[in-house]
């Protein structure tokens, strides 16, 4: 994690010697041109905040532990959401990379700046979203930690090493080659849904919920790896603006619709996912009394 905050800090650093500012990147999205992309990044700080008060009002009356604790998760997702789109919004977040020899948008310009805008918060701040979703879909399947936590690594794992295909600016096979590995880590993540889930799923009693959430979130993540290959980053097909709108729609079905689906499910039956007053007690017997 030390690691992951020195690296975010060395890019920010490197941006902030060689690249435009983050006022000359706010004025860029924010002094009228750019609407859109403005838009893309403001609704999905409107819907973070309305997500999360739904939670609060929906969990109002949870009384188990194991469905308190799936609110909990459920509301960390918008948690990093907003904070990730503030970060993009207040251009914190945002850079102006120069592309690789090669590369579709070598020798553009932006902000004045050479180079392409690259929104690089959005890689760091899936490395803590996207392990809470998850931890919410293992728990509603009824799996074990061991399986939840190895996606999340993987998650982690997946997130990480797509910031650096989206960051390395020395060679356009490198960046390539980090999309490689990081779709291979993504695969991990899917068989894990598809397979072990689905099992568990059936026989936890869950899979009428499970089923819509698991396509909601394959099919909604694989989304990501070809929005990232067609848009700027990649192939250079579709722009800046169009691309961060497929982000920010992704990000509105694979986080507050996978949500507010979950969150009906616990609130009206919520008798499959209970844990009972001993759940995440690390001694039996042994819990807080409000739990
Ligand atoms: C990247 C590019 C490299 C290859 C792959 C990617 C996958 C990203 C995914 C992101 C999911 C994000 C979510 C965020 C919610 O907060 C990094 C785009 C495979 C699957 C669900």
């Amino acid at each position: 994690m030390q690691s992951l905050v020195a690296s975010a800090l060395a890019v920010r650093a490197h941006a902030l010697q060689n690249g435009p500012t983050d006022a000359e990147l706010f004025e860029y999205v924010f002094g009228g041109g750019n609407t859109l992309l403005a838009l893309s990044f403001v609704i999905n700080i409107a819907l973070a905040g309305l997500t999360i008060l739904g939670i609060v009002y929906l969990g109002r009356s949870l009384s188990d532990p194991r469905l308190k604790a799936i609110a909990t998760a459920l509301m960390l997702i918008s948690v990093v959401s907003i904070s990730s789109y503030t970060g993009l919004t207040s251009g914190l977040t945002l850079g102006v990379i120069e592309m690789p020899a090669g590369h579709p948008a070598a020798g553009a310009t932006t902000a004045g700046e050479s180079g392409v805008l690259v929104m690089w918060g959005r890689y760091l701040t899936w490395t803590f979203s996207t392990p809470f979703i998850l931890i919410v879909l293992g728990m509603i399947a009824g799996s074990n930690w061991t399986k939840i936590l190895t996606t999340c690594a993987f998650t982690i794992a997946m997130c990480v090493t797509g910031l650096a295909a989206a960051l390395t600016t020395s060679s356009l096979v490198l960046r390539w080659w980090w999309f490689v590995l990081s779709s291979t880590f993504f695969l991990v993540i899917v068989y894990v849904i598809l397979v072990d889930w689905t099992v568990e799923a059936e026989r936890t009693g869950t899979s009428d919920l499970f089923r819509t959430l698991k396509l909601l979130t394959v099919v909604g993540w694989f989304g990501y790896p070809i929005l990232w290959a067609l848009g700027v980053e990649g192939f250079a097909i579709l722009d800046v603006a169009t691309t961060s709108w497929g982000y920010s729609i992704l990000d509105i079905v694979t986080k507050y619709v996978v949500t507010f689906l979950a969150m009906f499910y616990v609130v009206d039956e919520p008798e499959s996912i209970t844990g009972g007053a001993d759940y995440g007690a690390s001694l039996p017997r042994v819990g807080s009394s409000d739990d």
